[in-house]
């Protein structure tokens, strides 16, 4: 039984649950939110979340890692890690023909204190790489309101502090987000909006469930009622017609300037690499309300982000490929692969050649991949030593390497060229029937 459906469900019930079951890595000394807390926070990458209940020049604490350890994830949704996907995708489905709708009240946990004067310089905002541009919001969820319809999006996007009541803002073209924002600044409007941080869980991968499979048209809080089992709560904003996440920790009410960009980054990114700096969007902040004891939530742009990515994507691409293969049993991103550039796929092979026709059906379910491994019920997908056991004995370059040239790619990849990029498929199965010298030996299970 996981925590998500229990009353009150918020990010503290999930630090208490941590804490208790001795899954929470303390860190008691003060650190510098300025590069050091980043750089102690990542020794502890894919392993427990990290509390820094001392942050310099703030009084309040900050976590992190909440989301680059699936096990834990798993452990919190009350289900098997390899579940967990499928649970985000059932419940969008679910949402999509039976949506239950968010209420709204008037005052909640993350309204019952008003920071007066509004000063973004008193939250413990990190820095987290040298070369960043500034303090970023990478975790927080972004809602607004369709300019026409009025229906509430839900989205994260980095937000640096440029000033006391200053943000830069990213919004990519091609999400809801900057669609609401385009429609405003046509008629000269700001596109009023609330940034919540130090959401729970599953309003969090609500927000990042990706535009393909969260229309236009319907409110992506619903997920978040989905998995908690009863009506997401908002709260009625002070300044701005929009709503904000009743059991967040801290509410930034807001405006994106209609006419206004300024400098934002750089920012390092979930590849790895800095996006360089350029003219943005700007919000100015109108209120910012907390709870009475918040903890600031950040997160690491890594494995925290190729889980998410992960997370509401890999149940998606496998459902597209069952449709094609029925073989196929599970999909993974793996984290080499950012999240979102390799996959491996697991069959049950039931005839020879499925296999490749699942390689080439990934590729068109997925255009960011660019390198798909197949591989049987016997390795595990999570572990990328077993996935390179299998390249290594089951794999013949000769035979089983499929290469595409230039087909649609992922533009945030260096060797994206506008676009564009080159694909790679490794049949890692066993022959199917399985020749006994395929057979692999395991040790007897003991419980
Ligand atoms: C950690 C993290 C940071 C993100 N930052 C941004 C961002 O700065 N700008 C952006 O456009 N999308 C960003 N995204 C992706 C969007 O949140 C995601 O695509 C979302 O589904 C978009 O929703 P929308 O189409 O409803 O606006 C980020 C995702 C994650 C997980
Ligand atoms: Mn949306």
């Amino acid at each position: 039984m996981g925590i998500v459906q229990t009353e009150g469900f918020d990010l503290n019930t999930c630090v208490e649950y941590l804490k208790e079951k001795g899954r929470l890595q303390l860190v008691e000394e003060e650190v510098d939110p300025r590069h050091q807390l980043a750089a102690l926070a990542v020794k502890f990458e894919g392993r427990e979340p990290v509390l820094f209940t001392r942050v310099k020049n703030s009084s309040y604490p900050v976590l992190a890692g909440l989301y680059w350890n699936r096990d834990i994830l798993a452990e919190i949704f009350g289900i098997p890690k390899l579940k967990l996907p499928h649970l985000i995708r059932e419940t969008v489905l679910k949402w999509r023909s039976s949506p239950v709708e968010p209420t709204v009240v008037d005052s909640g946990p993350a309204n019952q204190v008003e920071m007066r004067p509004r000063d973004l310089g008193v939250l413990p905002v990190p820095t987290h790489f040298p070369e960043d541009g500034g303090p970023y919001f990478l975790s927080s969820v972004v809602i607004a309101r369709d300019p026409d319809t009025g229906v509430r999006n839900a989205s994260v996007n980095r937000c640096m502090v440029s000033g006391s009541s200053r943000l830069t803002m990213l919004m990519d073209s091609g999400r809801h987000l900057r669609d609401y924002y385009e429609r405003a600044r046509s008629r000269g409007e700001a596109l009023e909006i609330t940034i919540n941080n130090g959401v729970d869980p599953t309003v969090y991968l609500a927000s990042v469930v990706p535009p393909s499979s969260a229309p236009l048209s319907m409110d992506e809080l619903g997920i978040a009622s989905g998995l908690l089992g009863r009506p997401l709560q908002l709260l009625r904003s002070k300044t701005v017609n929009v709503e904000g996440v009743a059991n967040s920790q801290f509410i930034v009410e807001g405006r994106i300037l209609p006419d206004t960009m300024e400098p934002e980054g750089p920012c390092a990114e979930v590849t790895g690499y800095y996006a360089a700096s350029g003219e943005r969007w700007v919000v100015e902040v109108s209120a910012i309300t907390c709870r009475e004891d918040p903890l600031f939530h950040t997160l690491l742009p890594g494995k925290e982000v190729f889980n998410s990515v992960g997370l509401t994507g890999e149940a998606n691409v496998c459902a597209l490929i069952q449709s094609q293969v029925p073989e196929v049993k599970n999909v993974y991103f793996p984290h080499g692969g950012c999240g979102f550039y390799q996959a491996v796929i697991q069959l049950e092979k039931r005839t020879e050649g499925s296999q490749k026709n699942a390689i080439m059906a990934a590729f068109a379910a997925f255009p960011s991949l660019r390198v798909v491994t197949a591989v049987d019920e016997d390795v595990d997908i999570y572990d990328p030593e077993d996935v390179d056991w299998a390249v290594s004995t089951r794999f013949d370059p000769d035979r089983d390497l499929i290469i595409v040239r230039d087909a649609r790619s992922h533009e945030l990849n260096p060797m994206s060229r506008d676009g564009i990029g080159s694909k790679m498929g490794i049949d890692a199965t066993a022959p199917f029937p399985r020749p006994q010298h395929f057979k692999r030996a395991s040790y007897l299970r003991q419980e």
